[in-house]
């Protein structure tokens, strides 16, 4: 902040300098340097205010049990770097990023020499937060969405509505108990955690499958990209609050 402000004082001392030498030597050039300037930040004004403002959050959440940090870009290009110690729960993540088509760093230290509940829970709602923080007052959002996804024989649909109130069910049809290292009931606690960090009412359900991997997998996958549709912005009511309640 203090280098800024020191920074931009220097700069306009230094404008000032030469828009004075210059006024002086060539008054005409002056008056044209001075008036280039003025429409050139007029411009770089108006760019910046038709600009979409930047919808990312960083969340540092830190408990006896799990010490998390994360940023997450709802704008991004699917790029990710996760880890949570699960491998298999960090691939999940991942590929939620590229098909949400966000950016996302996170990073977990959890206690997993207790089990892997803490840390699947947590990761869920502090990703569920940042989320909501930097959905801001969602204004111009379409606020639901949903997706049916297809994986191989398996398929899964997800169904998001960001409003501002928690709910959520889970029905993955997995009759394992571990998928790779992965605890394959702590599904349920993710999504749990993601609605109500995330203040939404998430529904993901495996319609039908074979294998355990691909019912977990294509259920994020269709969350990923039902919650892409949710937070994508409605060009036509980008002003508005898509609620007739007032508040979300
Ligand atoms: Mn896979």
């Amino acid at each position: 902040m203090l280098v800024g402000v020191t920074a931009g004082w220097a700069l306009t001392l230094a404008l000032r300098r030469v828009l004075a030498s210059v006024i002086e030597l060539h008054p005409a050039h002056g008056l044209l340097l001075l008036a280039a300037i003025t429409l050139t930040l007029t411009l770089a004004g108006i760019a910046a205010s038709l600009l979409p403002a930047r919808r990312a959050a960083t969340i540092d959440r830190n408990t006896t049990e799990t010490k998390i940090k994360l940023t997450v870009n709802l704008d991004g290009q699917g790029t990710y770097n996760v880890r949570t110690g699960i491998r298999f729960f960090d691939h999940m993540l991942e590929l939620f990023t590229r098909h949400g088509g966000f950016d996302l760093d996170l990073h977990c230290d959890g206690d997993l020499d207790v089990d892997q509940h803490h840390t699947v829970e947590d990761v869920g709602i502090a990703l569920g937060e940042a989320f909501d923080k930097a959905l801001g007052d969602k204004k111009g959002i379409l606020r639901a969405g949903y997706f049916v996804m297809a994986m191989d024989e398996t398929l899964a649909v997800a169904a998001i509505d960001l409003s501002g109130r928690t709910g959520y069910v889970v029905d993955d049809q997995v009759n394992v108990p571990l998928v790779g290292d992965f605890q394959t009931e702590l599904v349920t606690d993710f999504f749990d955690g993601f609605a109500r960090g995330g203040r939404c009412n998430v529904h993901v359900k495996t319609m039908y499958g074979r294998s355990n991997h691909h019912k977990i997998e294509a259920i994020f996958k269709a969350f990923a990209r039902a919650l892409r549709g949710a937070v994508s912005r409605d060009e036509r009511m980008k002003d508005l609050l898509p609620s007739t309640k007032g508040l979300l």
